[in-house]
């Protein structure tokens, strides 16, 4: 008798215990696309490899800061010839525009924030040894030309230092 009730006892406790074994196994998530990202492993200037380098370049840029290229490419060895104009209506007083190539290693930052000072020279700090080429400053329906040797190849950056602008105003001279 006392078996008896051993063994019923036992298979209550299985039941009870096999019962959680008969839920159905939930659905299993889709799965995970893999997302394949290039690695960049080729060198900067290869980037931008859709854009032709031309050495004869027309840069604008309007009443609002902004260029109308981001990315210049030119021949190194050669000369380059810009073409800087403002379609704008603003005087240069308040909505004035450059160019100015920096050396490598200058900071953008740095620079523009020094040579917003210097407004009696146009914002180019006088006697500067950080820049390669600068255009004048030009306002509304203005424009000017410069001619410069390009440097080695190798990237560099542009900017417009009317004060604030180098934040929006800015973008990379690649010599190839
Ligand atoms: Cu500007």
């Amino acid at each position: 008798m006392k078996l008896f009730k051993l063994s019923v006892l036992f298979i209550f406790l299985f039941a009870l215990t096999s019962c959680g074994g008969t839920d159905k196994k939930k659905e299993e998530s889709t799965p995970k696309k893999e997302i394949k990202t290039p690695k960049k492993t080729k060198p900067e200037v290869d980037l931008y490899s859709d854009i032709e380098a031309s050495n004869n370049i027309l840069l604008t840029s309007s009443d609002a800061s902004v260029y109308s290229k981001e990315i210049l490419k030119v021949e190194g060895s050669k000369k380059v010839k810009i073409t800087f104009k403002h379609t704008g209506k603003m005087d240069k007083k308040v909505m004035g525009h450059n160019f100015v190539l920096l050396k490598k290693g200058v900071s953008m930052s740095s620079f523009g924030k020094e040579a917003a000072n210097a407004v009696s020279n146009g914002y180019i700090p006088e006697n500067t040894q950080d820049v390669i080429a600068y255009t004048k400053l030009i306002g509304g329906g203005e424009e000017t030309t410069i001619e410069f040797d390009a440097p080695e190849v190798g990237t560099y950056r542009f900017i417009c230092t009317f004060p604030g602008h180098y934040i929006a105003m800015n973008g990379k001279f690649i010599v190839i």
